[in-house]
């Protein structure tokens, strides 16, 4: 493992990511930022005094962000609950933001769905250039969570969720209430762009799960969009996957429509956690905060 002297465990080097290879550019990344699996290697190779000194300088650097709290929480042993106790800066309520976009999203979204993971989603045009299309977080009803997975993942610990293709999958398929909310970034987006880009992304996902291009389905969804609907920069679009498998889309507060297919459901969410996502570390924050949530009696 790699790491700089200044800020040890932090902030890993821009390496090459899993997941980052030519199927999704997406992830390549410029700056180092603060990772997750940086501080899981350093809970389970360093010694805990270590992993703690390194989490306060964290939560000092980051004293918004809730993730990080919950991830040294669930890293490190009882006993430093004491220390978390007294940098009580991260109270878990506050908005949290993407870091490349500046994009804010609350903690809470309506009084059930638990902030989990924030990210962004890149699209490389031609090869040539990497522009940022929208920021991302993904939300998920906690109780949902507990109710469908508790019992066969309570007793595991984040390590070995994070490491679990089994759970994985049970996060994606069981019946539990989950939201991505995407704010656009990119100020030139056209319906055209979004269609080719959603039938790529979203059609590659069910051909895989289905082994066929399903392009009813496909079409289903995007006839919810007409020519004249516009995505400026700032807008709010929701993906709701409600109970019994129901995909509900939301631009600007206003109902689009709704979709029921488990396939679908299982497709969208496949586009941020599941192997290939379009941001590994919102993947990440979501597989932490699961475990956290698992670990809540
Ligand atoms: O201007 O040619 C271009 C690039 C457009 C990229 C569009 C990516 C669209 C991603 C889907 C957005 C869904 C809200
Ligand atoms: O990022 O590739 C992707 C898939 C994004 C799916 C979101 C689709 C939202 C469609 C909104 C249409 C608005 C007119």
């Amino acid at each position: 493992m790699m790491m700089s002297l200044r800020f040890p465990f932090l902030f890993s080097q821009p390496t090459n990511l899993p997941g980052s290879g030519s199927s999704s550019q997406n992830n390549h990344r410029t700056t180092p930022r603060p990772r997750f699996s940086a501080t899981f290697a350093a809970a389970t190779a360093a010694s805990i005094g270590a992993a703690a000194a390194a989490g306060v300088a964290v939560v000092s650097q980051n004293p918004n962000h809730p993730f990080f709290q919950h991830a040294a929480n669930l890293l490190l042993p009882n006993s430093s609950s004491l220390l978390w106790a007294s940098v009580s800066l991260a109270d878990g309520s506050a908005p949290v933001v993407e870091p490349k976009s500046g994009v804010s999203f609350p903690a809470v979204l309506g009084s059930s769905l638990t902030l989990l993971g924030v990210g962004l989603r890149k699209k490389s045009i031609l090869g040539l250039k990497n522009i940022d299309v929208y920021a991302f977080g993904v939300y998920a009803n906690g109780d949902d969570v507990k109710k469908f997975l508790s019992e066969k993942y309570g007793n595991l610990s984040a390590f070995e969720l994070k490491n679990s293709k089994d759970f994985n999958n049970d996060l994606m398929e069981a019946d539990i209430s989950m939201t991505v909310r995407l704010q656009i970034v990119y100020s030139k987006l056209s319906i055209k762009s979004i269609r080719s880009a959603y039938e790529e992304s979203v059609g590659s996902r069910l051909q895989k799960f289905s082994g066929s291009d399903n392009k009813e389905l496909l079409q289903r969804f995007t006839s919810q969009f007409k020519d004249e609907n516009k995505l400026p920069r700032g807008s709010l679009v929701e993906l709701s996957k409600e109970p019994g498998y129901v995909l509900k889309t939301i631009i600007d507060g206003k109902e689009m429509g709704s979709i029921e297919s488990k396939l679908l459901c299982r497709s969208i969410l496949d586009l941020y956690i599941g192997e290939d996502p379009f941001d590994r570390r919102a993947k990440d924050d979501v597989d932490l905060n699961v475990a956290s949530l698992l670990q809540q009696k």
